[in-house]
């Protein structure tokens, strides 16, 4: 598109046209997606997107398995319905079982593969499209529509070449298929990533639809030799909108959550169900596949939260970076879980004689423009003898770690400073009730949305080691992320974090700024030291904010 304003008006258009569609009071007649969701019949037969009553035992994702250094799949891409008028989104194998959002686990050094078909409806005639991409940076089409799709594979240390992990400019429209292919290095932290849609404007939609799985690079018991033989748990938290849309506060959430897709829906709440045997160690591998809720997880037997004994974070094991090879239990009571961010700990089962076991969420202040997180119980913990499913185990450990990615990375010397700053502003200032613009600006610069057509707002290359500070100047919460690489936190509010608590990460919380004194800030140490050049993103992951404009490109150029 010439006009990159018209552009970036398109993109916040269709951003607030699915928005609308999902959040309203219903589905509002004559909105664009209203009628793709209401006047066209799903693409599966059957019923696509099938989700778990309330109140189910939770059961883990079917899992795919890399094989002599590949795994090679075929996704369909769905839509649906569901009783409350949600508009659902759904990833499901194409051959064979018709899984849905299976975890994906691979080996350091293997390929993945796979064939993405978007099998959703083509948008209504008259629904906005943007043009995405010139002759040169085209990666799949080139328009991007209402019912458009890419794939993201969040926190992975891959290329974000077209083909790899692309998302400024990978389209897959309706009808046509997409090869990925990513290539892990053998350096990749063994740990809990995900992957999900990443079409800018309409990203809130789609993962919130559903369409997220998880993705475990395969080892960590060779770092962390504690978690070796235990029972392995994958445990997804996503959002959804609430039936009947109530204004959020107190009690009421911005979003309802779901656990393995079993919903915790507002007002009943019902819990989902854990079983555990009673004193038996697990491995949780929890990720937050949320698009905007922020959680801060906790595991309470009788009112007494338990010692969480968290292996990794962001699918790094704690601990693991200092040239040792071995990671470092960290004993948490609690553990706040950004959207899009992961956590894994040891949790042992309550014993008989405990009354109520339940895994929450604790409340999140998220500032006084933010969402409602409230406290709420994802699942009542039942000790059980014979605890249905049977989990799998995670291996014996087989050997050394593998080289770790960012091993050296405290110890480098940074060859530049930046300053970053969350901000927002509304979109027409002379009437509160418009949209609000949400922008992600290096210090000094002229805020703008987000658009694919951006110039590169910062320009590095390969081999740097950058301190960046990130500053929040709103009243709200904002999650960092950065694509491609992990960051070492280093300072929060200016302060140094402790050696021992330091850790590499793909997310992080800015917390809101009160409206006086300094802006909250975290300072991160970013490693552009591995494989990975190109142009690639970062923003904020409340995906809400980066669909209206918080995100940008980074360049990084190969070495001079
Ligand atoms: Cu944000």
């Amino acid at each position: 598109m010439s006009d990159p304003r018209m552009s970036t008006r398109a993109a916040i258009f269709m951003g607030r046209q699915l928005r609308n569609a999902v959040v309203g009071i219903g589905c509002v007649a004559l909105t664009p997606l209203c009628a793709f969701a209401q006047t066209q019949a799903p693409a599966q037969p059957g019923r696509p997107c099938p989700r778990p009553a309330a109140g189910s035992i939770v059961t883990p994702p079917p899992s795919l398995f890399s094989n002599n250094g590949s795994l090679s799949l075929a996704l369909n891409y769905f839509t649906t319905t569901d009783s409350d008028g949600r508009t659902l989104f759904c990833l499901v194998t194409a051959d064979g079982n018709a899984f849905e959002s299976p975890t994906l686990h691979v080996k350091p050094g293997d390929a993945l593969l796979i064939a993405v078909t978007n099998r959703n409806p083509p948008p209504p005639p008259g629904s906005p499209t943007e043009v995405v991409s010139n002759p040169s940076s085209r990666c799949g089409d080139s328009t991007m529509t209402i019912t458009s799709l890419n794939l993201h594979y969040h926190g992975t240390n891959t290329s974000p070449a077209c083909h790899g992990d692309q998302v400024i400019h990978t389209i897959i429209n309706s009808g046509e298929t997409f090869n990925y292919n990513l290539q892990f290095p053998t350096d990749e932290p063994p740990g809990l990533y995900w992957y999900h849609p990443h079409v800018h404007g309409i990203a809130e939609a789609a993962v919130q639809g559903g369409a997220s799985g998880a993705l475990v690079v395969e080892g960590i018991e060779n770092i962390q030799p504690a978690v070796a033989g235990l029972p392995e748990r994958i445990l997804i938290v996503r959002d959804q909108t609430v039936a009947g849309n109530p204004t959020p506060g107190g009690t009421v959430p911005s979003w309802d959550v779901t656990l393995n897709y079993v919903p915790i829906a507002f007002p009943a709440e019902t819990p989902a169900v854990i079983q555990m045997k009673p004193g038996q160690k697990e491995f949780w591998r929890v990720a937050n596949a949320s698009a905007d809720t922020i959680l801060d997880i906790q595991v309470v037997y009788d009112g007494v939260p338990q010692t969480l004994q968290v292996v990794g974070l962001d699918g790094v094991p704690t601990g693991s970076q200092d040239g040792t090879g071995q990671g470092k239990l960290v004993p948490q009571t609690h553990i706040l879980i950004a959207p899009a961010a992961r956590a894994e700990f040891i949790v042992t089962g309550p014993s008989r004689a405990v009354h109520n076991a339940s895994f929450i969420t604790l409340n999140i202040d998220t500032g006084p423009d933010g969402d409602n997180d409230p406290q709420r119980t994802l699942a009542t913990i039942r000790p059980t003898d014979y605890p249905v499913p049977v989990l799998p185990l995670i291996p014996a450990t087989s050997g050394p770690a593998n080289p770790q990615r960012f091993a050296g990375l405290a110890a480098a010397t940074p060859t530049a400073h930046r300053t970053l700053y969350f901000s927002e502003v509304l979109s027409d200032p002379n009437n509160p009730a418009s949209p609000t613009n949400f922008f992600i600006t290096v210090d000094g610069a002229t805020p703008v949305l987000f658009d694919a057509n951006n110039k590169p707002a910062i320009i590095t290359r390969q081999g740097a080691v950058e301190d960046w500070t990130i500053q929040n100047r709103t009243g709200e919460n904002h999650e960092f992320h950065q694509h491609q690489i992990h960051f070492l936190w280093l300072e929060q509010n200016g302060v140094p974090v402790p050696t021992s608590q330091q850790q590499f990460l793909d997310m992080i919380q800015v917390p809101f700024w009160s409206g006086t004194g300094p802006y909250p800030s975290v300072t991160v140490r970013m490693d552009f030291r591995g494989m990975d050049i190109g142009d690639f993103v970062y923003h904020c992951h409340i995906l809400g904010h980066e669909d209206n404009g918080m995100m940008a490109i980074i360049r990084v150029l190969p070495p001079s």
